[in-house]
């Protein structure tokens, strides 16, 4: 990677050992199945193997639950360079963070015990599912709802856009125990597939991240024991904000991987196509494309670094960094992308190059984990609330 900024020093050594492992695999195992991976729609499963069987799955778990627990800039760093070789595969990877750090933070210790283990090795993966057809960027206006009847509650409704939904044991589901209670009726569950009146809907068609697979997941009078409720009743929604703490960044780092894999195509290819008897990287209209992709690509990454830090130092909230890191790589990967396929010219246009794949994944990180309009809503209202 050579058209990389030094970005290594403020990481541990046990950080940087982590990530050469990711970036090991990431070039010789993951890259390799990427353009089939979107080509084909299909689920990465053995890049996803190999990252379990390192102890890749579990940085963001307790050591006491089989996780290494290095925490989010070290969960950053490995989906960066995830993202680098293949989008799809870093965002089946985030998700399982998305889905299983609520466990860590609100679990009982009886559904540690039950998950955490299982999702550290990799023998078991987890979804997030907040979403709904009528209940996107307002989230607190979900409608799924949660009726307690004895020992267990009976949820009905529709959830939308959940990312790995189709292959998670288990998924963190918010619905509502009081639609009248706005915020303060959001409750979590921890829900598995093989609960009666769960079932799986519509897969997407999407125009990128395509081996990720996102469906619909339909609540018909599905039963779910009281001891599978994450936290009390009422608690869900603060729970849902605080996953987006950690899993902003993330996306982030996913968008900045993504980017510096353009820059490093766009930089590869300047040096090699000849126009007018020179490489086209003699040409400053050029140079300065691929200046202005560098600054973008390290500028997401310092600011996505150091939002996990922040997560890490414990802060109460990192809601302004966390937005501003996401909103910011996100635009960023969108525009380096952009211009990769440019210099490439109708090259880059096909599916010759993987160039196009970029920009097609890069689009979601505008939108996912709150779209880019929200990231922008957070910042200014944290701005002017401080
Ligand atoms: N950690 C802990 N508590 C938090 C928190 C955090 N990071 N962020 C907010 N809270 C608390 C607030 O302090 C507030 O508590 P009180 O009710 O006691 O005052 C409560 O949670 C609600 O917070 P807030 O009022 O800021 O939330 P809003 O309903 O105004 O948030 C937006 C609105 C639009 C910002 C929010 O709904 C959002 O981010 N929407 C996008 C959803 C999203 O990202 N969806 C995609 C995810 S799945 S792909």
């Amino acid at each position: 990677m050579s058209s990389r900024m030094r970005d290594d020093f403020s990481l541990t050594a046990e950080q940087r050992e982590m990530r050469d492992l990711v970036r090991t695999i990431a070039r010789d195992r993951i890259a390799p199945l990427a353009a089939h991976v979107d080509e084909a729609e299909v689920y990465p499963a053995e890049p996803l193997k190999r990252l379990g069987e390192q102890g890749l799955m579990g940085l963001y778990i307790p050591e006491a639950y089989g996780g290494t627990d290095m925490g989010t800039l070290a969960f950053c760093l490995a989906v960066e360079e995830i993202a680098w070789a293949c989008a799809a595969t870093a965002t089946i990877y985030l998700v399982q963070y998305a889905g299983g750090w609520p466990i860590v933070a609100a679990g009982t210790e009886a559904q540690k015990r039950r998950y955490l283990p299982r999702l550290a090795s990799g023998e078991i993966t987890a979804a997030f599912s907040l979403s709904e057809p009528g209940a996107g960027s307002d989230a607190a206006s979900l409608s799924t709802r949660a009726v307690r009847k004895g020992d267990r509650y009976v949820l009905n409704g529709v959830k939308l856009w959940v990312s790995n939904g189709s292959k998670a044991s288990v998924i963190t589901l918010f619905a509502t125990v009081d639609p009248g209670r706005g915020k303060g009726g959001v409750t979590a569950f921890l829900v598995e597939p093989t609960f009666p009146g769960f079932a799986l809907g519509k897969l997407e068609r999407k125009m990128g991240i395509r081996g990720s697979p996102t469906v619909a997941l339909h609540l018909t009078d599905c039963e779910v024991p009281v001891e599978h409720r994450l936290g009390e009743e009422g608690e869900g929604y603060k729970l849902a904000l605080r996953v987006l703490d950690g899993s902003r960044p993330a996306v982030g780092a996913e968008a900045v991987g993504i980017a510096q894999a353009a820059l490093d195509a766009a930089v590869a290819y300047a040096k090699e196509r000849q126009q007018f008897g020179q490489p086209i990287a003699a040409f400053q209209g050029i140079q300065f494309m691929l200046a202005d992709m560098a600054m973008q690509v390290h500028g997401a990454r310092l600011l996505v670094h150091h939002a996990a830090s922040l997560v890490d130092r414990g802060a109460v909230t990192t809601v302004l960094e966390s937005s501003l890191a996401k909103c910011f790589a996100a635009d960023a990967a969108m525009k380096v992308t952009t211009d990769a396929v440019q210099i490439f010219g109708g090259y880059g246009y096909t599916r010759e190059y993987p160039v196009e794949r970029f920009m097609r994944d890069a689009k979601i990180t505008q939108i996912y984990e709150g779209t880019n309009q929200i990231q922008r809503l957070v910042i200014a209202r944290e701005l002017i609330r401080r």
